[in-house]
């Protein structure tokens, strides 16, 4: 009888869930409650756990997540229609709370309907509770229509609809138990089916939207390119400069070295948003605080700027060494120094009370850095492009900051809503949870065409290459050792696109039969060698960025 009754349970729950996932994936201002509660589960859990499984495993990390959420609410579930057994109104309290819990997290997201979400919310749970409830009754678990609980009047449910007094007054035993089974099994697809459609249509609409191409040239102002020049009021000209292709010398022909552009759909991705939140850029608004003259921006007013192109090497401090998160992209956008300048801020007013740039997302994800660095001349942008389309979703449509030389987690705000200048006290999101406060890239480099394990031929020279990157600072040297960091060979480099971005090298190796562990290091724009010492990106005394040369063990024969 428990097993019975937990089983309607968990169907009542797949139907719920199968409405409300099904409703998300039609409409998305309703959100995902999978997803709502996965996303509250990240806020509150400490700090430590969180890095551990949102940034190192990255985005394979919400499957997992929301499965944890699914067989935690199937328990619930599960119990509640056990209680109801004996004790329907308790359940049916259980089932309320539910509810109010499901309304709750739903709010957490930043773009919702408010009133279809409630509808939708309270619908799903309604209906999941009447399948369940049917269920026990034809399981024989209902004994007299005044114990069973009372669904709102008017659905379905309610003890006076005929479908129900039809089980009640024709059920005996047998024809029960084949009801159960049928209604069960009925509701049971029906709801999955709702769950996996919800999925795969939230899931298609975010694949599906490729990014359009920018296109400055027919703003009203906009010129081609050039730059300075004045116009007749005396105002500069806005310009949109945009950069020639990359010269030859960028790139490496040598299969296994990244492209010196990383693709969008290939770019690295990372966040603590379970599902990219997804904004309109005709309502979207930057709005500056904090500072002497707070002003607000529109996509259109940015684009209206005097715009241009950076290309800037972005990485993330959870990278391990040798790992992937780490990316190269053409940017375009508008230097965050010219909005600092429209709301009158200049380094020479920048206070106690304005030493931290805060850049706040639509989600209230945030990212902060000492303002001087936006003002220091380094291209720092506010940025709504990405290798010439519109940002994808996934990586901050519409707008977002780019700030070469420090990683994403201090300064790389996606769905950026606001910028904010406040006190160094502000403790932004990674750093309330435990990260270190400010995040320069470390000088790094990456052995990409050779795998740790591989097994080479010897007879003709092997390429050993791939990418070193110190944004902002630029790449001088890059050495590559075969006998574990003994001797040094240096290595063959591409030109420098731009310091702020990575820089290909390769050195063709004679190798002769035998095991090696193979090395690299890069020595960066400042003379300055990367450190051998060993660290993981969290943890050894400080999430500031992996460090140590990146090794790997192969034989030639
Ligand atoms: N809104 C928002 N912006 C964010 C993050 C985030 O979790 N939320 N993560 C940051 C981190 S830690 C990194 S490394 C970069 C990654 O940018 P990408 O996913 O475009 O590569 O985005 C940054 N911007
Ligand atoms: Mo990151």
């Amino acid at each position: 009888m428990r097993l019975k009754a937990a089983i309607a349970g968990i169907v009542g729950l797949v139907v719920a869930l199968g409405i409300t996932e099904l409703v998300h994936g039609l409409y998305e201002l309703v959100p995902s409650v999978l997803g709502s509660i996965a996303q509250v589960v990240v806020e509150w859990t400490p700090g430590g756990i969180v890095t551990r499984g949102i940034e190192l495993l990255g985005q394979a990390d919400i499957p997992v997540l929301i499965a944890s959420v699914v067989l935690g609410t199937l328990a619930v579930s599960a119990l509640l229609a056990i209680v109801a057994v004996r004790r329907p109104a308790l359940a049916l309290l259980g089932v309320a709370v539910l509810t109010a819990i499901g309304i709750a997290v739903a709010f957490v997201e930043p773009f919702i309907a408010p009133v279809a979400t409630v509808a939708t919310v309270v619908g799903g749970l309604l209906a999941g509770t009447v399948v369940a409830e049917l269920m026990l009754r034809a399981a024989g678990l209902r004994e007299t229509e005044k114990a069973a609980p009372k669904p709102a009047a008017g659905t379905p449910g309610s003890p006076d609809s005929p479908v129900v007094r039809w089980r009640e007054t024709g059920g005996s035993m047998s024809v029960g138990r084949g009801g159960f089974i049928a209604l069960g099994g009925g509701a049971l697809v029906a709801g999955l089916a709702a769950l996996g459609l919800g999925r795969l249509l939230s899931g298609g609409s975010q694949a599906a939207s490729t990014p359009k191409r920018l296109d400055l040239s027919n703003e009203p102002a906009g010129k081609p390119s050039g730059g300075g020049e004045q116009k007749a009021g005396g105002q500069e000209a806005v310009t949109h400069e945009t950069l020639p292709p990359p010269p030859a010398d960028a790139s490496i022909d040598v299969p296994g070295i990244p492209k010196i552009f990383t693709p969008a759909s290939s770019f690295y991705l990372i966040d603590a948003a379970l599902t990219s939140p997804r904004v309109n850029a005709d309502d979207w608004k930057l709005s500056l605080k904090g500072v002497p003259n707070p002003v607000e921006f529109s996509y259109k007013d940015l684009q209206e700027m005097s715009t241009l192109e950076s290309d800037v090497t972005l990485s993330c401090v959870s990278n391990p060494v040798g790992g992937g998160l780490v990316s190269n992209g053409r940017w375009t956008g508008v230097l965050l120094s010219d909005v600092l300048k429209e709301a009158g801020v200049s380094r020479e007013n920048i206070t106690r009370a304005s030493q931290q740039l805060v850049g706040r997302s639509v989600d209230g994800w945030t990212a902060g850095f000492r303002t001087d660095i936006a003002l220091d001349g380094r291209e720092a942008l506010v940025a709504f492009g990405l290798n010439g389309s519109e940002l994808p979703v996934k990586h901050g449509y519409p707008v977002r900051l780019v700030v070469p030389g420090l990683y994403g987690y201090v300064s790389a705000t996606k769905w950026l809503s606001e910028i904010e200048l406040t006190s160094w006290d502000f403790n932004a999101y990674w750093i309330q949870r435990t990260w270190t406060k400010e995040g320069p890239v470390k000088t790094q480099s990456r052995l990409d065409t050779v795998k740790g394990g591989q097994n080479l031929q010897a007879g003709k020279k092997i390429p050993v290459g791939g990418v070193a990157w110190a944004p902002h600072r630029g790449i001088d040297k890059v050495e590559v050792s075969t006998d574990n960091g003994e001797t040094w060979n240096e290595a063959r480099l591409a030109s420098q696109l731009d310091p702020d971005t990575w820089r290909q090298y390769v050195y063709d190796w004679d190798a002769s039969p035998g095991s090696y562990t193979l090395k690299v290091r890069a020595t960066d724009g400042e003379g300055v060698l990367q450190t051998a010492e060993e660290r993981p990106p969290h943890g050894g005394g400080g999430t500031d960025g992996a460090q140590g040369y990146h090794t790997a063990e192969v034989t030639v024969a």
